[in-house]
Order: structure tokens, then sequence, then C-alpha cells
């Protein structure tokens, strides 16, 4: 459709299309557990795709495959994060108290575990080629909208509040990324859950 989806717990809107050509496949939460006591919600998230490229690289293998078949699929969610495909993350800051330091921290533990999972090595310098975009001078208060955009040829671009901070070349860190989002232990079940649907649909269209 194009009415603008609403993230329930935190009442995020998301737009169906952004730009002028990717979908909104699903949305979600991104929680932190602090000290084991609390879970704050931090962010609100909507993945995005181009439908032709999803169409264009996913058809030829999975066009005939019912959903549940899709589902089923070991290959199927892969495929997806692994081939050339414009992917959007977009992030709506909900947390009021972020600090670029907690930011750092928090990116190393889940970016770092996943560039681990996927190369088998830790990638500091990968690791610090990002977090160095992340100058302690900058401020993401509640309601700052991030962009992690993953364009042709695995370029990895972070838009903040519609402003291009950095851009980085690596195909190991956009699977990391889209990893924490539609990967096999994503922050949001629900979210990868509603992606996996509308791909299928996008592909039996
Ligand atoms: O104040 O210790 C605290 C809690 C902060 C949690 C920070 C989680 C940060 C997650 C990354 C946000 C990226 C935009
Ligand atoms: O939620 O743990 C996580 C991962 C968040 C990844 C996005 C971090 C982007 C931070 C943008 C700040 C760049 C200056
Ligand atoms: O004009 O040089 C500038 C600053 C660009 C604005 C970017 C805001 C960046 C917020 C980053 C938060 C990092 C976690």
């Amino acid at each position: 459709g194009s009415a603008p989806v609403v993230e329930p717990k935190s009442g995020v809107s998301f737009p169906a299309v952004l730009g002028s050509s990717l979908t909104l496949l699903g949305v979600g939460l991104r929680k932190k557990s602090i000290l084991g006591l609390k879970n704050i919600d931090v962010y609100a998230f909507g993945v995005y795709a181009n439908g032709d490229d999803v169409k264009k690289f996913l058809s030829e293998k999975y066009g005939n495959l019912s959903t549940f078949e899709l589902k089923n699929s070991k290959d199927f969610n892969n495929d997806l994060m692994e081939a050339d495909i414009s992917m959007t993350v977009r992030l709506q800051i909900v947390y009021s108290k972020l600090s670029i330091k907690s930011i750092r921290s928090a990116y190393e533990e889940s970016v770092g575990s996943r560039l681990q999972k996927f190369s088998g090595s830790d990638n500091k310098e990968l690791l610090q080629r990002f977090t160095s975009q992340f100058k302690d001078e900058y401020k993401l208060p509640r309601g700052s909208l991030v962009e992690l955009s993953k364009e042709p040829g695995y370029v990895l671009k972070t838009i903040i509040d519609g402003k291009e901070i950095g851009s980085i070349e690596s195909k190991l860190l956009c699977r990391s990324i889209l990893d924490l989002y539609i990967g096999e232990d994503p922050f949001d079940r629900r979210a990868k859950d509603d992606v996996d649907l509308n791909v299928a649909s996008l592909l039996q269209q």
C-alpha cells in the first residue's frame, strides 16, 4: 500500500516509499538492556528495498516458490542480504539520552559480532573506519533520522537528518549491518517476518 506504517510501541511512522524507488518491507524496534535490569527502546527502524532489484536478483531462483517454501528455504535470506540489491534501513531515535560513547560501544558489540561471524576475524580496522565517523561533537537527540543506505557496488552510506556523513565500500560491512535487522537473530523478529512476507509478495507480482 502507499499509507505510512506505524511502529506500534514507539508510535514512529515510516513512509511507504523512500525517495522514488525504495519500498517499505517491515518496521521494528531496537531495544537494549542496561545492566540486565531494564530494557530501553533505543530507536524504531524501517527496512526498505528497491523492488526492481529484488526481482532482478532473486526472481530466477525464487520466483516460482510459495511464501511458505520461501520462508523455509535455507538460502533465501542469505541471498537477500548478499545480492547487490539497493536497501536502506531508516532509524528514528526514540531514546532521549543517547551519547556518542554509548552508540560507539553498542555498535562495536552488535556490528562487531557480525563482522566476526561472517569473516572469522575481528576486523578492527573496518570497525574503526565506520566508528571514526561518529564525531564526539555530534548529537543524536530523540527524533533524529539516520539512514544506513546500501547502494550499488556494496557502498554503505550513512545519512543523518538528510546529510551524508560518510560512505564505505564493503560487502562484509553491508552484510553485517543487514544481519542485525533481517538475519538469523534479528533485533525484532516481527520486522524480519514482515520483510520476508513482503519480499515474497514482490516476487510473486
Ligand atoms: O545510556 O547506557 C545507556 C544506554 C544507551 C544504549 C545505547 C544503545 C545504542 C544503540 C545504537 C544506536 C545507533 C543509532
Ligand atoms: O543498533 O547496534 C545497533 C547498530 C546501529 C548501527 C547504526 C549506527 C549508526 C550510527 C550513526 C552515527 C554515525 C555518525
Ligand atoms: O555540519 O559537520 C556538520 C555536522 C553534520 C551533521 C551531522 C550530525 C551527526 C550526528 C552524528 C551522531 C553520531 C552518533
